[in-house]
């Protein structure tokens, strides 16, 4: 590589803004803004035709500290948001991140659909099986037992919502699972993420240590999927409900149809001002 290339190439730093995260000392949040910048310098994608969208929650604040066209939306409205703005503008780069209360509780309907419809985007979920922001209640992603939160002592009682098997039946065409401690795992899988042509799905374990301190043991029972990723459905659902839901790397990937709305005639303001007359 000569020097100018060097001196050209951006560094993950360009993608960071100056706001400190709030976020509390040792939330896996970190570690995913960090990967995420770390995959947008690998790739050198121009900030100005990237757009990070997000819902509401610890995790959604992440538009803030990264460097790229960001709106923070509203809960569980992500995907909804990100649809819209990729159907009027398809030459940019959309990533949507959350985390599993906003993308899989109110945020469950726009989920499936944004799986089913395949536009092209990047869907970060990061999953610490609670409602951090909301000082600790239960997720989808919460297991029936644990019974730490005041709302409910004694558990759920309800199985939990299972990311990659439900993304595979309602059409996603990409589908990973990464850990925050693990960011260059993390990174790769984001940059296969972000070129996978139609909606990838990338569930990143990302503890809350502050509402599931007994997340601090994931480091020791996260282990990498011991088989390649594959491009069928079957053998994919198979590999999804045999494993514990804490093994990382690509699950499946397979090139479909991506949706794209045909381009609107015209965007100008007045235009668009016209269509909303009543
Ligand atoms: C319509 C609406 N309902 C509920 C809330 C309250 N609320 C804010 S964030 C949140 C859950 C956040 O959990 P998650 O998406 O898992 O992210 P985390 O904070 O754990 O990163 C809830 C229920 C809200 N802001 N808006
Ligand atoms: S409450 Fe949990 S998810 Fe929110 S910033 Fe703190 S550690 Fe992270």
């Amino acid at each position: 590589m000569s020097t100018l290339t060097q001196k050209l190439k951006p560094r993950p730093k360009h993608y960071k803004s100056d706001i400190k995260p709030v976020w509390c000392p040792g939330c896996g949040h970190f570690a995913v803004l960090s990967a995420l910048t770390k995959a947008l310098a690998h790739l050198a994608l121009p900030r100005e035709q990237v757009a990070l969208v997000s819902g509401i929650g610890c995790s959604s604040r992440i538009p803030a500290y990264a460097q790229v066209y960001g709106f923070h939306g509203i809960h569980g409205r992500a995907l909804a948001l990100a649809s819209g703005l990729k159907a009027v503008r398809a030459d940019l780069t959309v990533l949507v991140a959350g985390g599993d209360g906003d993308g899989f509780s109110i945020g469950g309907n726009h989920f499936l659909h944004a799986c089913r419809r395949n536009m092209d985007m990047t869907y970060i979920v990061m999953d610490n099986e609670v409602y951090g922001m909301t000082k600790g209640q239960a997720s989808p992603t919460t297991a029936p037992d644990w019974a730490s939160s005041k709302m409910t002592p004694k558990g759920t009682g309800i199985r939990p919502f299972q990311p990659a098997a439900i993304a595979l039946a309602a059409g996603a065409t990409f589908i990973a699972r990464g850990f925050s401690g693990d960011p260059n795992g993390s990174t790769h899988l984001l940059v296969q993420a972000i070129e996978h042509p139609g909606f990838a799905l990338i569930q990143i374990l990302s503890p809350c240590l502050t509402f599931r301190p007994e997340q601090r043991e994931w480091k020791n029972i996260v282990s990498k999927f011991s088989v390649e990723s594959t491009s069928d459905p079957a053998q994919a659902a198979q590999r999804i409900q045999a494993d514990s839901g804490m093994s990382t790397g690509l699950i499946y990937s397979r090139h479909l149809p991506v949706w794209q709305p045909a381009n609107r005639v015209s965007t100008s303001l007045n235009n668009i001002e016209r269509e909303f007359v009543v």
